[in-house]
């Protein structure tokens, strides 16, 4: 897939950290699947980014490969996008040493996911979770992206990126694209079913607080229906409703209905009746992703043919610029 038209290029990454929720899928992942026509994307499962956190060898091999499925699944179309597996490609953990170099501690430290992750993993402090934004650096600008889809949570580490990218330009020329941050028209910020001034994590224990793309039908229906709310019982948007208004946001983006509509259809009904209908919205939503999870997770050579027919393409890519910033630095090549 080569940047032959004038399509920007899009870059985007996720962590095969164990299930994907529908925070995920909303907030992120559908947003991934709309861009793909107007332009030209790369995506990638990221799984040199999550071995910063201890990772079971057996869970992990099966999470990355479920991580690829899912995407798959999600709508990701191979005949438009790249789709590849970041450990497959050895430029980027190449290009995130020389970045090492070019990035300081002092702007490391300041990383708030660094100094969340950091209390979170008190015991594992390790020198990869403080490098990890130069890798995500890395992974961006090897494919000279135009633009980057990121949630609040990763803004800052793609301002990094721009920084780290305009040191090296500023010492050797044009290397690097600066990338931009793209800010999706729709996703919504979904969030926890049990405490909704949170957002949803997969990483939260309670697990009726999420709900996982792949959780069965009527396990989706019971999260739902225990959903904390309020005592108003009037299904419309408001401040202190968050329960509620969370539901009326999940519930806006799946069906593509305004709160307006919303309001006038559960208008006179019970929050019990709304809660089953954005329970039975959702399972219609993810029952066709995970037949067709299903279907790929069977047919694991299909699976591979689809990571090595796109990290083929992505090492082309990515080594062009890999050996353009090593020969500017003086390496013999
Ligand atoms: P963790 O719980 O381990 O922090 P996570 O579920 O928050 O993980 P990430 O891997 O950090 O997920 O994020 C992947 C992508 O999904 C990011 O683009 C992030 O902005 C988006 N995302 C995650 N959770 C939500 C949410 N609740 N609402 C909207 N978008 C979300
Ligand atoms: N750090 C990101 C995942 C990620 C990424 C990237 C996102 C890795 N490399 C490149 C955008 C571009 C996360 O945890 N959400």
């Amino acid at each position: 897939m080569e940047n032959t038209e004038k399509k920007k290029r899009i870059l985007s990454a996720i962590q095969p950290s164990g299930t994907f929720t529908l925070g995920n899928y909303l907030g992120a992942l559908k947003n991934w699947i709309a861009l793909q026509d107007e332009y030209e994307c790369v995506y990638a499962v990221a799984d040199l980014h999550a071995i910063t956190v201890r990772q079971d060898p057996t869970k992990f091999k099966k999470n990355i490969l479920e991580a690829y499925a899912l995407l798959l699944a999600c709508g990701i179309d191979l005949e438009k996008s790249l789709l590849f597996i970041q450990s497959h490609i050895h430029t980027h953990s190449e290009l995130a040493w020389i970045l090492n170099c070019y990035t300081q501690f002092g702007e490391l430290s300041r990383m708030t996911q660094f100094k969340d992750k950091s209390l979170k993993h008190a015991d594992n402090i390790n020198v990869g979770l403080f490098a990890y934004p130069s890798l995500m650096a890395a992974d961006i600008l090897l494919y000279q992206a135009d633009l980057v889809p990121v949630g609040e949570d990763q803004r800052q580490h793609l301002e990094i990126t721009r920084d780290i990218a305009a040191r090296f330009n500023g010492i050797y020329g044009e290397v690097f694209k600066i990338p931009e941050a793209y800010i999706p028209k729709i996703g919504a910020r979904v969030m926890s079913l049990q405490d909704p001034t949170k957002k949803m994590s997969k990483s939260d224990e309670n697990i009726n607080s999420w709900v996982a793309v792949l959780d069965k039908p009527d396990v989706i229906i019971k999260k739902f229906k225990r959903a904390v709310t309020d005592s108003e019982a009037v299904v419309r948007y408001a401040e202190g409703k968050d329960g509620i208004n969370n539901l009326m946001s999940i519930y806006s983006a799946v069906t593509g209905k305004t709160n307006e509509e919303i309001e006038r259809e559960f208008d006179g009904k019970g929050y019990g009746d709304f809660k089953a209908a954005v329970g039975e919205t959702v399972v219609d939503m993810l029952t066709p992703i995970q037949n067709r999870f299903n279907e790929y997770m069977a047919d694991k050579q299909y699976l591979e043919e689809c990571y090595k027919k796109c990290d083929e393409q992505a090492l082309y890519i990515s080594q062009k610029t890999l050996k353009k910033a090593m020969k500017k630095i003086g390496f013999v090549i």
